[in-house]
């Protein structure tokens, strides 16, 4: 392996350092040390350290990189664009050295140079680019499209700010600002050469040109420049590397300081200003109307500048327009950028000229979309004084697709005014909207749900007239996650007992697993199973003694919920149980119970209080409870801090009971739930979302199944339902919302969680009540089942040996097949 910028400063770097290295990765680290950070050895710290590892590895990336690049310029092969507002990769390092297999290599080197690999590995800061689910998902799939060798682009923003940390102060969250770009970002390659115009507000003024053809201009009151940062990113064991594309915001350089006077130099440095906020910071999902301005320019700026990339690509190609469908295939992660649709209009009609129905069909072969929320609250719609002002010319050809989408209906349903009104891209019930969602799914030829569940539901509601118009769009592609980071690089100890008792196979193919089903009763791989979960519980335990300073015990069964905090997601639900636990505990001292720990993770949107006051009384019955020493270790309840993708992979491994109790149809579909089934924990689980696939898969008899199902939740709902009276008739619901109300996890406020248990009882929206006694009594068999451990053990194995179907492998697969058709290409580093 020759590293390209490695090789000329070797000898120097020898020098400089005065030591024999001994291998040419020695050698590239102590170049890039020397030469890129401008350190030497002996003043170097831990982070100089760190980066120049760090760009020693990204050299080995850009090299294939390079040779996948070349191979993808060529007129026949697919690009899958993947275009999403978030991308929540977690931590690089160990990640590339996986892919690229050469962690061994890595830690020697490192290790010759005086360093530990896993302390350097632990002081990389994460790009928290992401909310939750849908950013890691799109960082799964990217991974996977390295893997699968498909040529491929993520597209997004490249946020200085991404998603707040999350610190706990006297039980509450408090926010503080993610400086992950602080230290610098040794993965990034900013590319100015790549950068693009987008035009905000102002007019349009139509004309005729010499053709006698009408052409609109667009005269912007403002642009924006927006530049390409660029994130390699490396397959497993191939020599494909794929780019994540990052668009950041910089001001337009045009004006000419000569020609202002003082005060037009000031408003041109506001300008710049202005202009570069635009990249500044990620939106918290659940965030209310303020700000929203921003978030709207944010997605119309990174999806333009994507396009222009896009077309950008296919000019170099030398290709025609009329081709671009066949070159790129462009996924919307959610409606987030769904105003892609508008855009590539716009560029094809009025910067290249097409006609509208040459642009319309290019735009629909280009787009699908995959929808991620069922939630009605959740979908997106901007008002149009906003979209009007912000986005002119957009919105004109919006209300042009609408016009003739809507003949279209009418053509279909005539006399059908009520389904018209539903269909259109404009809500006009109340303040006038652009429905995000009706754009997407009228622009894309795919339109697709996160689960089997999710999907058939998105049929029947929200997206239900669209499903009787189009039933050929729609699809499911059920979620998928990557066993690379969350299996072999966070649980590679269990990694290495699978490649010792199936071979390495599962690791490109996830449902080799299920080889593991013919060792779940031998006692002997048993003990190694138990042996390597108990390591990883004892290694999270450290962690939850240092972030949180509570003593747990490995020998506990922990029971993990980690997510973002939500009502739907029915954190309070586990909490009212673990109260329920509590009270039966100091009723009855002896009780004969199997010892839990209780361990919480996620953060609550900055502007959701009730969210927020879920944290807060997680926290005040953490404090009672870990402080009662009656319970002789029983019980322990943790919050665990500022759960984020690094969090994770400490948490995943160590779980032996996955909590993914959200209501029946409101999960779209969980990932987490697949992170904890692949790493061998059971699930307590509703029939929502992926859980009722993970539940088929795992076999009934090891899932702990309880609550209403989607319809029945529908049913009682409709019947109307009334919380209070399940609290009448349920001695111990009523009892731990007695306890709440009376201040026992407030110190005695009996204010604090008052809107809490009012909500519950006045309204619970998502019937919380409704499904406590069935979650309590499934609660107790998870107890009972835990006391047999062969058996428990035997689940656990199970669980891993069936979670084949959820690597996010086979999900990019039914995208490339059945949405994209896009192919692999092969890359090979020593022909390039
Ligand atoms: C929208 C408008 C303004 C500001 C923020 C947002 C916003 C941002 C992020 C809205 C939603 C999100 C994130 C949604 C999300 O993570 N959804 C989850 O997607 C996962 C992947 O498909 C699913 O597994 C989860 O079920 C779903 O909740």
């Amino acid at each position: 392996m020759s590293d390209v910028n490695a090789v000329d400063f070797d000898a120097k770097a020898r020098a400089a350092s005065g030591q024999a290295t001994e291998s040419a990765f020695e050698d590239a680290v102590l170049s890039n040390l020397i030469c890129r950070q401008a350190r030497y050895p002996d003043i170097a710290t831990q982070q100089d350290w760190y980066m120049a590892l760090a760009y020693s590895v990204r050299d080995r990336m850009l090299a294939r990189w390079a040779a996948s690049t070349k191979v993808y310029a060529a007129k026949d092969v697919k690009v899958a664009c993947y275009l999403s507002a978030e991308f929540l990769i977690g931590p690089q390092l160990g990640n590339n050295l996986l892919n690229l297999d050469m962690e061994a290599e890595a830690r020697e080197a490192m290790r010759a140079l005086g360093h530990d690999l896993d302390s350097l590995l632990a002081i990389e800061e994460e790009p928290g680019l992401g909310n939750g689910g849908l950013g890691r998902l799109a960082a799964c799939y990217l991974d996977s499209l390295a893997t699968l060798q498909i040529p491929a682009i993520g597209y997004g923003i490249r946020y200085e700010f991404g998603i707040f940390d999350q610190e706990i102060r006297d039980g509450w969250q408090v926010e503080t600002t993610d400086k992950w770009l602080q230290k610098g970002n040794p993965w990034e390659i900013v590319r100015p050469d790549v950068s693009f115009y987008v035009s905000f507000a102002g007019h349009t003024e139509s004309e005729t040109d010499a053709d006698g053809r009408l052409r609109v201009r667009w005269i912007p009151r403002r642009q924006v420049k927006g530049v390409a940062c660029d994130m390699p990113m490396q397959g497993y064991r191939v020599d494909s590397c794929n780019i994540l594309r990052l668009w950041k915001s910089e001001a337009v350089e045009s004006f000419d300081f000569q020609d202002f006077n003082a005060g037009e130099y000031y408003e041109a440095v506001e300008e710049k200003v202005v202009s570069e906020t635009l990249s500044k910071v990620l939106y918290p999902n659940d965030e209310p109307e303020a700000g929203k301005r921003l978030r709207l320019a944010q997605q119309y700026f990174f999806v333009s500048c994507s396009l222009q990339d896009m077309l950008r690509m296919m000019d170099a190609k030398g290709t025609s327009i009329d081709q671009f469908a066949d070159l790129f295939a462009a996924q919307l992660n959610d409606t987030h950028p769904s105003v892609a649709v508008a855009e590539l209009m716009r560029l094809l009609i009025d910067e290249r000229l097409l006609s509208w129905d040459a642009a319309w069909d290019i735009t629909r072969r280009t787009f699908a979309y995959t929808n991620h929320t069922l939630l009605p609250e959740a979908l997106e719609t901007w008002g149009l004084p906003l979209f009007q002002s912000l986005l002119p010319r957009p919105l004109e050809i919006i209300y042009e697709i609408n016009r003739r989408f809507l003949d279209d209906v009418r053509r279909q349903y005539p006399g059908d005014d009520e389904r018209v009104k539903r269909m259109s891209l404009i809500d006009e019930t109340g303040d006038r909207k652009v429905r995000m969602a009706n754009l997407a799914t009228v622009g894309s030829h795919a339109v697709n749900g996160v689960a089997a569940l999710h999907s058939d539901l998105l049929k029947q509601t929200v997206l239900r007239d669209f499903a009787a118009m189009f039933p050929e769009h729609f699809l499911n592609v059920t979620n998928g996650v990557t066993p690379r980071r969350f299996l072999m690089l966070s649980n590679s100890r269990l990694a290495r007992l699978l490649d010792k008792t199936i071979g390495d196979g599962w690791r490109t193919d996830l449902a080799r697993l299920d080889a593991l089903a013919a060792h779940a009763d031998d006692t002997a791989f048993q003990d190694a199973w138990r042996a390597i979960r108990r390591d990883n519980k004892t290694a999270l335990a450290a962690r939850i003694r240092n972030s949180t300073g509570i003593d747990v015990d490995p020998g506990a069964l922990f029971d993990i919920q980690v997510k973002r905090i939500h009502e739907y997601k029915r954190q309070h639900l586990n909490a009212l149980y673990i109260i329920s636990l509590y009270r039966r505990l100091c009723r009855n001292p002896d009780l004969d119970t199997a010892p839990r720990c209780f361990i919480f993770g996620g953060k609550a949107a900055p502007g959701y209080a009730m969210a927020k006051l879920i944290i807060r009384l997680i926290n005040g019955i953490a404090e009672v409870v870990n402080n009662d020493a009656s319970l002789k270790g029983r019980m322990k309840v943790v919050f665990y801090p500022d759960f984020n993708v690094k969090n994770g992979h400490w948490i995943y491994p160590a779980a032996d009971l996955s909590e993914q109790i959200s209501t029946a149809g409101k999960e779209a579909s969980g990932t987490g739930n697949m992170k904890f089934m692949i790493n061998g924990a059971l699930t307590i689980g509703t029939l929502d979302g992926a859980n009722v696939e993970i539940r088929e898969e795992a076999g009934a008899e090891n899932f702990f199944l309880f609550g209403l199902t989607a319809q029945q939740v529908d049913e009682l709902k409709r019947a109307g339902y009334r919380p209070a009276e399940y609290a009448q008739g349920n001695d111990e619901l009523r009892d731990a919302l007695d306890q709440i109300a009376q201040g026992r996890f407030s110190r005695g406020d009996k204010e604090m969680f008052r809107p809490l248990v009012d909500n519950l009882l006045q309204h619970d929206p998502f019937l919380v009540l409704a499904d406590f006694a069935d979650y309590v009594a499934c609660q107790d068999r998870v107890s009972e089942a835990w006391r047999d451990a062969r058996q428990w053990t035997r689940m656990s194995i199970m669980n891993s040996a069936r979670s084949g179907k959820f690597s996010s492998d086979r999900a990019i697969r039914e995208y490339c097949e059945r949405i994209w058709t896009t192919h692999p290409v092969r890359i090979d580093l020593a022909q390039s």
